[in-house]
């Protein structure tokens, strides 16, 4: 059991947004992306939707929420994205090579307004492996696709605006050969002019640098920026086979999620310049506890208030959507500086 500090607060009523809250088909809705643009929260979601108990479910999209207050939800009808408007959006970019069951599935979206305009992140899973994407929008309805990377990569998190001149993205290659196991993928960055490509790569963090965890991390919800250096969420996990852990889709689970806090340099965000050498949030309620996949905590969207909140949403057991804050303060305070 990994130990959790009370740096958060989780929000009283927690889950903010499950499956039972959609007016169509929805299972497990979890892993949100989230954000406030033009004077409202805006949410997208991951909804695995199908038959209860079924590992494979029927399928995976996207659906949409928007809120007043980042507390309360409302969802919208229908789903905005699916794999089907996901190949179309890819042929549209990649007209020769994207046939009609070239792209599986989009998952696990993140928002990121970069100097006024919305983008998505998103994973998809191909034939060639899964792949991380980055779309625009002006309405949260139609996405305009602007890059897909090779495989096998995911979890692609923009930063909110340009650094020295170009976007820069965080991104989770899964390295798979001279990898010993369990799984241990890395942290790295990436620059573009044009969000179309992206190249520049650096090396960010590796399971080795951190003082939790004995398993792959990722980047989690997108940077807020701070005199301190980019406040940057990740997800990091460990792996304990002698500990098998409460869930619904295998009896042999036994990865525990957490939530990890670090400072990123505002210059060269591919340094760590401050990070807890704890985790931030580790399951503890039942609803993390217990679902799809228990001990399961996976942010994707962070949003800073003006009185200095900032809300951390994530998904828990990859089955509901919870809410959890702190003091921006409190949270640049506990990432000590690098020796
Ligand atoms: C990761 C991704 C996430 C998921 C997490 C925990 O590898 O598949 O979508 O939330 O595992 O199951």
């Amino acid at each position: 059991m990994i130990e959790n500090v009370s740096l958060l607060t989780r929000h009283a009523s927690n889950p903010v947004l499950e499956g039972k809250d959609c007016p169509f088909p929805a299972t497990l809705v979890f892993n949100a992306g989230v954000a406030y643009h033009e004077g409202r929260y805006v949410m997208v979601f991951r909804n695995d939707h199908g038959r209860w108990g079924d590992p494979q479910f029927d399928g995976t999209n996207l659906g949409l929420a928007t809120s007043s207050d980042g507390l309360s939800w409302e969802v919208e009808p229908e789903p905005i994205l699916d794999e089907e408007r996901a190949r179309a959006g890819l042929r549209d970019l990649y007209p020769e090579r994207f046939g009609p069951e070239f792209v599986k599935r989009i998952y696990d979206p993140r928002i990121t307004i970069v100097e006024g305009r919305a983008y998505l992140c998103f994973a998809v899973d191909t034939d060639h492996g899964v792949c991380g994407g980055v779309a625009e929008t002006d309405d949260f309805r139609s996405f305009r696709f602007l890059s897909l990377s090779a495989p096998d990569n995911r979890n692609f998190v923009l930063f909110p605006e340009r650094v020295g001149g170009e976007f820069v993205r965080l991104e989770r290659p899964f390295p798979s050969y001279m990898q010993p196991r369990p799984e241990r993928f890395p942290i790295w960055t990436s620059r573009s002019k044009d969000m179309r490509a992206w190249g520049a790569h650096r090396p960010v963090l590796g399971p080795e640098d951190l003082p939790y965890g004995n398993c792959k991390l990722g980047p989690a919800a997108p940077p807020i920026k701070t005199d301190r250096g980019w406040l940057t969420t990740i997800h990091v996990v460990n792996k304990d086979p002698a500990s098998p852990l409460a869930g619904w889709e295998a009896k042999d689970w036994t990865k525990t999620y957490v939530a990890g806090l670090v400072l990123l340099d505002l210059e060269d965000p591919s340094k760590v310049v401050g990070m807890m050498r704890e985790p931030l949030l580790a399951p503890e309620a039942p609803y993390e506890l217990d679902g799809f996949r228990g001990s399961v905590i996976f942010p994707c969207g962070m949003v800073a208030q003006p009185d200095g909140e900032v809300r951390m949403y994530y998904g828990a057991a990859d089955t509901c959507i919870a809410m959890a804050s702190a003091h921006i303060d409190d949270l640049i305070a506990a990432c000590r500086p690098m020796a």
